[in-house]
């Protein structure tokens, strides 16, 4: 009889590690987790699949377009915002050790249990980032960061407010070309492409490492008139040295996309966003602590410290706005650089 390693390699199924095995194998590391952030990766995985199906029928099911309503930023929500977001509710309601969940979508966070009824951890989310290129096919992407619930604190909104450091877990899912979940729980960064066929989230790469430098730069350059002096110095520096630009407006793209090649994403302070565009909590903190785990850099890039950690900052509100530059490290090197200089 052969081994089981053997019959393997003699199998015409593919020795596939799925997501749920993936998790289920990191909280042996971790034996007093007791199998809830198991179940919490897999309410996200299913949430997942839930979107990246709605996403791919959006036009046939007609829910594309506007719903009709404003955010909590008072931007335009899309149908489909709205859809997703009520997916995770659904998804991440149903597990017990979920005490808070929080969306960009939504002014408040959502109480789900308290730490006495065994809610251990709060989950924040985007359902739905780059949601105004769904109209027109372009990728768009789920942000999910987990955070332990502090049992001594009795208001939802300041047991979230913790700075980035103290992600346990954050990840995102993009919806493109193919489906791509990428995840860290603090022990390197691994990505997982949703095989159709199965209906499973399958290991592709793990500890992704984002290569150091790539002379690339993706910014939403038309606002270049009201970026700070040492960006516009930056930009002029790039263009002298054959850096190429791409920007999909779709940061989850964009920085994926960054992961894998290289290159800088910058988003500055703005005349329209004087403190940045990107949400902290909900998109920067979960995207740097990937980055960070990827060997690259996530820097506010504005302000007296420009080279301040995004992890770092202590939140004051759960929908603060942070700028942003992140990527490669010789990359977000050479931006701080031109920021300093006077
Ligand atoms: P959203 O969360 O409302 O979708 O906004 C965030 C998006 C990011 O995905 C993207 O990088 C950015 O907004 C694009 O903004 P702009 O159109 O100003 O370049
Ligand atoms: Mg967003």
């Amino acid at each position: 009889m052969s081994s089981p390693i053997e019959a393997s390699r003699n199998s015409h199924f593919p020795n596939l590690m799925s997501l749920q095995s993936f998790i289920l194998r990191e909280e042996e590391r971790y034996p007093s987790a007791g199998g809830d952030f198991t179940w919490i990766l897999s309410a996200l995985s299913l949430a997942a699949k839930s979107i990246a199906a709605k996403v791919r029928t959006a036009r046939i099911e007609d829910v594309l377009g506007e719903q009709g309503g404003a955010n909590v930023h008072g931007e335009t929500q899309q149908k489909l915002d709205v859809i997703a977001n009520d997916i995770l509710m659904t998804c991440l309601g149903n597990r017990p050790s979920v005490a808070v969940v929080a969306s960009e979508e939504d002014e408040e966070p959502t109480i789900l249990r308290r730490g006495s009824q065994g809610g251990k951890y709060c989950v924040i989310f985007d359902p739905l980032d780059g949601s105004s290129n769904l109209d027109v096919c372009v990728s768009v992407g789920t942000v999910f960061s987990i955070l332990r619930n502090d049992p001594n604190i009795p208001g939802a909104a300041e047991t979230l407010q913790q700075p980035g450091t103290k992600q346990l877990a954050a990840g995102y899912i993009l919806y493109g070309s193919s489906t791509v979940f990428v995840l860290t729980t603090g022990n390197g960064v691994h990505m997982f492409v949703l095989d159709p066929a199965i209906g499973t989230f399958v290991l592709v790469k793990s500890n992704i490492q984002i290569p150091r430098a790539h002379r690339s730069y993706s910014v939403n350059e038309a606002y270049r008139h009201s970026f700070p002096a040492g960006i516009q110095r930056y930009l002029d520096w790039a263009h002298q040295h054959d850096y190429s630009s791409r920007y999909i407006g779709s940061m989850v793209s964009d920085v994926h996309r960054i992961l894998l090649q290289g290159g800088v994403f910058l988003y500055p302070p703005t005349k329209k966003n004087p403190t940045g565009k990107l949400r902290l909590m909900y998109e920067a903190n979960p995207m740097a602590f990937i980055m960070e785990q990827a060997g690259g850099r996530a820097v506010v890039g504005s302000g007296p410290e420009p080279d301040r950690r995004v992890l770092e900052i202590e939140p004051t509100g759960i929908h603060q706005r942070t700028s942003l530059v992140i990527g490669s490290p010789d990359e977000v090197a050479n931006v701080l650089t031109h920021l300093k200089a006077s």
